[in-house]
């Protein structure tokens, strides 16, 4: 391996475990630790990270003890991101060099930007703040989900344990069977919140039917969507989750709430849904252990999966006959593309139930590396992308006003079905993707 590829690998991890350690929830590992320099052993097997610690010999002792132990997470993430074939084992290790002046200044500026930044929340500070709080509203997004909804009726459950008082917020958009399983929880009559959490609520746009007067007035969101944008008083997104109900599980126990049939079954839906039953890319060993963690706590699983995932109603089945009909591929092969008008959802009589999920069609044929949803919805044309790891779907919805995740996006358009699928087109062609 040359020394210039092997340079570059010591920059580029650098680069991301810094970015890395700022996840880290270990109490350990403080705003005063950075990393100074790594070395990779010539043939990528491993690599020695400096770490350098600002405070006492305990303090650094415990801190590198905190990294080490999330080695396994930071080694993956870093992975991921950097897209190594393989990516060396890491050893942290305490830099015992004199530090240097600008280096002490980078610490004190960190430390600074932290103080500054008492907005951003950890599901810990996220659950410490909770459990000084009462009288509490929860809101789910626009085109509520599996997510949204199982997270929010979760975290009601949660807060409702601890002898709070603690709601949803009707969003009238919810299919029947996440209605069937939130309603309990709805806020009653009259009930004036001290409180506002939202929850896997990106942006302020996607406030459901009736809340929009909550989207300048939240006290916390919880979210795990690499692109949200700050709207509330205090925000705890955790990117790296792959659904909100990691997220929320994180901090109903860390309030220490015991986890019944009920909850284990809203947060099982949650992370299942939000993983495609865990077939998506954004599924990690941790959304594994905390859906065995889950399981373990009485989620009834096979009756979940059959009703979320098997089971198809009649109306759903015309659906899906009807939209892979008009599957459009494209680019040798590498896009699929369908569309569902109104009129198609009017004649098959299909209900909102029956709509969800339909994305992952435009991504079945076999080669297909970006798929695309387009469908109407009131009055909107709304698209949704589904993507492998060549293509970036939050950067190509951010082009049209939308946002998401890497691999699951969208955004609204306002036109006609078929300039929509002209506009995605276009684009695809202007990035020169495939
Ligand atoms: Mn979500």
């Amino acid at each position: 391996m040359g020394s210039v590829r092997i340079g570059r690998v010591n920059d580029e991890l650098m680069k991301t475990l810094s970015e890395l350690l700022r996840t880290v929830r270990d109490p350990r590992v403080t705003g005063l630790v950075s990393i100074v320099r790594v070395e990779t052993a010539p043939d990528l097997g491993s690599a020695r990270v400096y770490v350098s610690v600002l405070g006492d010999e305990n303090a650094r002792r415990d801190c590198i003890k905190g990294i080490t132990s999330a080695s396994g997470y930071l080694r993956r993430e870093a992975a991921r991101r950097l897209r190594l074939r393989y990516t060396p084992e890491l050893t942290f290790v305490a830099d015992d060099s004199i530090v240097s002046g600008t280096h002490i200044m980078e610490l004190i500026d960190n430390v600074a930007k932290k103080d500054d930044d008492k907005r951003k929340l950890i599901p810990e500070t996220a659950a410490e703040f909770l459990k000084t709080r009462d009288d509490i509203l929860i809101l789910t997004h626009k085109s509520p989900d599996g997510d949204t909804v199982g997270s929010a009726a979760a975290l009601a459950i949660a807060l409702s344990s601890l002898g709070k008082r603690a709601y949803l917020f009707e969003n009238t958009e919810m299919s029947a069977r996440l209605r069937r399983r939130a309603k309990a929880y709805f806020a009653p009559e009259g009930f004036v919140p001290k409180c506002v959490i939202a929850v896997d609520i990106a942006d302020k746009k996607l406030f459901c039917e009736g809340a929009e007067e909550f989207a300048e007035n939240v006290d916390l969101s919880i979210d795990h969507h690499i692109t949200h944008k700050p709207y509330s008083r205090r925000a705890c997104v955790v990117a790296e989750s792959a659904a909100c109900g990691e997220i929320v599980y994180d901090i109903v126990k860390l309030m220490g709430v015991k986890i019944t049939k009920k909850l284990a079954d809203l947060l099982y839906i949650a992370i299942s849904t939000d993983t495609g039953r865990f077939l998506h890319a954004n599924t990690t060993p941790e959304t594994h252990i905390k859906a065995a963690e889950l399981i373990s706590h009485g989620a009834d699983f096979e009756a979940i999966n059959r009703e979320f995932f098997v089971e198809k109603s009649a109306a759903r089945l015309a659906l899906e006959a009807e939209i892979l009909s008009g599957l459009k591929l494209c680019f040798g092969g590498k896009v699929g593309i369908i569309t569902l008008s109104a009129e198609t959802i009017r004649k098959t009589k299909a209900t909102e139930d029956d709509l969800e999920g339909i994305s992952a069609l435009a991504r079945v044929a076999k080669g297909v590396s970006l798929g695309v949803y387009i469908h109407e919805k009131n009055g909107a044309i709304k698209v949704s992308l589904r993507s492998d790891e060549r293509v970036n779907s939050a950067e190509f919805c951010a082009f049209f006003g939308g946002g998401g995740h890497e691999r699951a996006a969208g955004c609204t358009m306002d036109c006609t079905l078929s300039e929509a699928v002209e506009k995605i087109v276009t684009r695809i062609e202007e990035l020169q993707l495939f």
